[in-house]
């Protein structure tokens, strides 16, 4: 008798743990920011006149001054480019304000841009509205500036300044959590829930990035790099914004709690900030494209930064640099092999019509006819969390199934690259899963010679 009870407590617990548990899934907000894939930094403020990257805090604000800022122009050059928001330092570390504050006159009412009368962050918003591309605020905890840093007052300040951000320049679509500090910097506790209650509160449909979230988080480099192995999900305990460790950000947690995805952010030069002394080092178009594949093509999102100039736009490297990035992208995405050749869900661009894919179940595409291509496309339907553990992929040489690439997390979206195969069929088998993996979209390319 206490045998049998044995065995079917042993078998009862099997029952339990093969039951799946629910996964993490996104927000309605985060769902949709995941698919906007690029997006642009626009670091500018006193450094951009002092040739610094982290300014003292002690400038003069006389020293900003632009002499042909034109908002307008650079967003129309981030559209053209492919880009879905613009992100501003409306304030980095140096407490410089690039709108005119009522708690502060370190700001550009202090300025000889427009006599003391311009407003960076209303020119960039309203150029944003006038495009149809999203905007998104950088307001920097650490402040060099502001007397009150280090004591409680300055959490009402930071606070203060959020609301002017939030409530002045129409919908913010993403604001900009920094947990970066120098090491000689005051001590200060910040109130980041009490942030964070601002911005639900004034702007509900905005994203929160910081190292942790709570909405999006920080990749773990500023070189561009997503891991290749990359889940949306960490579990937050005991982290903080500024406490985090950069590898288990970088390949996220696949038994991660919250569903918390990497944000890529990267600069088009080496420092965030314009230096006249960079103007030779700008990434190519094709280095832009390369960081597409490491962050977009790993399950994350791309943010470049694109600096200002001392004039306030973009300068020609940086710009000429965009267009090939987009042209790139453009003509090697332009024809998918698999469309018209499969289940049409896969390829009708809609993450919610999918395939449900069980590990070693294969799924055979055939292209109806012989094809080239040395890239690789799929997505998951993330709004049910996220799945694939590790898939494999081959085609077929006539004779038997050849292995073209063996890869882990897709996630929103994964890109391979590959040498060129030449095909009529290729078979995707799952062979790892945390739960049947939805196929939303897949996609079979030949790169451009461009690229
Ligand atoms: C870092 C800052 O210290 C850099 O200056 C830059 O703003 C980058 C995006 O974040 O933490």
């Amino acid at each position: 008798m206490k045998k049998l009870f044995s065995i079917f407590f042993i078998l009862f617990f099997f029952a339990i743990n093969s039951i799946s548990q629910p996964l993490p899934v996104p927000s309605q907000g985060q769902l949709a920011w995941q698919q906007l894939e690029t997006t642009a930094f626009l670091h500018f403020t006193v450094n951009t006149f002092t040739d610094k990257e982290w300014g003292e805090g002690n400038e003069d604000p006389k020293i900003f001054n632009p002499t042909a800022f034109n908002a307008r122009k650079m967003v129309k050059t981030l559209k053209d480019a492919g880009f879905k928001i613009a992100i501003i330092t409306a304030k980095h570390h140096d407490g410089f304000c690039l709108w005119p504050s009522k708690y502060t006159s370190h700001s550009v009412k202090s300025s000889l841009w427009k006599n003391g009368k311009g407003d960076v962050v209303k020119e960039i918003a309203d150029a944003c509205r006038e495009y149809g591309i999203k905007f998104g605020v950088y307001l920097s905890p650490w402040d060099r500036n502001q007397p009150l840093y280090g004591t409680d007052e300055y959490n009402t300040y930071y606070k203060n300044q959020l609301r002017e951000l939030l409530t002045n320049y129409g919908e913010v679509a993403e604001v900009w959590f920094d947990g970066a500090k120098g090491k000689n910097a005051k001590d200060m506790q910040y109130d980041f829930p009490g942030f964070w209650k601002v911005v639900r509160q004034l702007q509900p449909k905005a994203v929160m990035f910081s190292d942790v979230g709570p909405d999006v988080r920080w990749v773990g480099n500023e070189s561009g790099n997503a891991g290749e192995t990359c889940w949306s999900t960490i579990t937050t305990d005991g982290m903080a914004p500024g406490k985090a460790d950069p590898n288990y950000l970088n390949t996220g947690d696949p038994d991660g709690k919250s569903w918390i995805p990497a944000e890529t952010d990267v600069s088009i030069r080496p420092g965030w900030f314009y230096h006249a002394s960079e103007d030779d080092k700008v990434k190519t178009g094709k280095q832009l494209v390369d960081l597409y594949y490491q962050s977009v093509g790993r399950n994350s999102l791309l943010l470049l930064n694109i600096p200002p100039n001392r004039q306030g736009v973009f300068s020609d490297a940086d710009v000429s640099s965009l267009k090939e990035f987009r042209t790139i992208l453009n003509e090697t995405f332009k024809n998918n092999f698999a469309a018209g050749n499969t289940d049409k869900v896969l390829t009708d661009k809609e993450l919610s019509t999918y395939i449900t894919l069980k590990e070693n179940e294969p799924l055979i595409i055939d292209f109806k006819k012989t094809v080239t291509f040395d890239r690789a496309m799929f997505q998951e339907n993330i709004a049910t969390g996220q799945r694939n553990e590790e898939a494999l992929l081959e085609y077929w040489d006539g004779k038997e199934w050849q292995k073209i690439n063996q890869f882990t997390t897709i996630g929103y979206k994964r890109l391979l690259r590959f040498p060129a195969v030449t095909a009529s069929k290729v078979r995707i088998t799952v062979l790892k899963s945390k739960q049947p993996v939805q196929l939303a979209e897949a996609g079979f390319y030949k790169a451009t010679d461009k690229e």
